[in-house]
């Protein structure tokens, strides 16, 4: 629907998984609990609902695609969610993407990165984000979401 005068069109935020975690609910529960990414994608589009965005969510264990769908989103959504899973540790080209988007880059983890192996304590994509949330399981993303709705308003724009 185009725009009015005086109507706002609600902040489209794409959330991006990286590789493994379309295996959540299956392993390891301990680190990752038992919810699983289907059930985590259906509340970020609830809780996004709530706060009058509209979240779209995609899932790859490729590099290359993320990087595709982080450039695609550039004019398309106003900000990106992104658990990058195994690539928050190595991926220069993660970096390079979401540093090229104009928008707000909210990273998530599920679990608490720094109380885990070393080699997890160094984000490459940080350096492209608005800050981080780890730690707190699947809620973690709905705490982006917070984040963005906060970080917005404090803009004066919408939601
Ligand atoms: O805590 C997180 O969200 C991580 O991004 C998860 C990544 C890990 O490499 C990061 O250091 C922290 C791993 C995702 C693997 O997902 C699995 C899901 C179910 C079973 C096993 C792995």
């Amino acid at each position: 629907m185009a725009a009015s005068a005086g109507m706002t069109m609600a902040k489209r935020v794409l959330v991006l998984n990286g590789p493994n975690l379309n295996m959540l609910g299956q392993r390891q529960p301990e680190i990752y609990g038992r919810t699983t990414l289907a059930e985590i994608d259906a509340d970020v589009e609830t809780a996004a609902g709530e706060l009058g965005m509209e979240a779209v969510c995609r899932q790859s264990n490729h590099e290359g695609e993320l990087v595709t769908w982080i450039q695609e989103a550039r004019g398309d959504f106003d900000a990106i969610v992104i658990n990058a899973a195994a690539y928050t540790h190595t991926s220069v080209a993660l970096l390079d993407a979401l540093t090229l988007f104009e928008g707000p880059v909210v990273e998530v983890h599920l679990s608490n990165i720094h109380r885990r192996e070393a080699f997890r304590h160094r984000s490459y994509i940080s350096g492209a984000t608005l800050g981080m949330i780890a730690g707190f399981g699947p809620v973690g993303y709905r705490l982006a979401l917070l984040a963005l709705a906060d970080r917005w308003r404090a803009d004066g724009g919408a939601p």
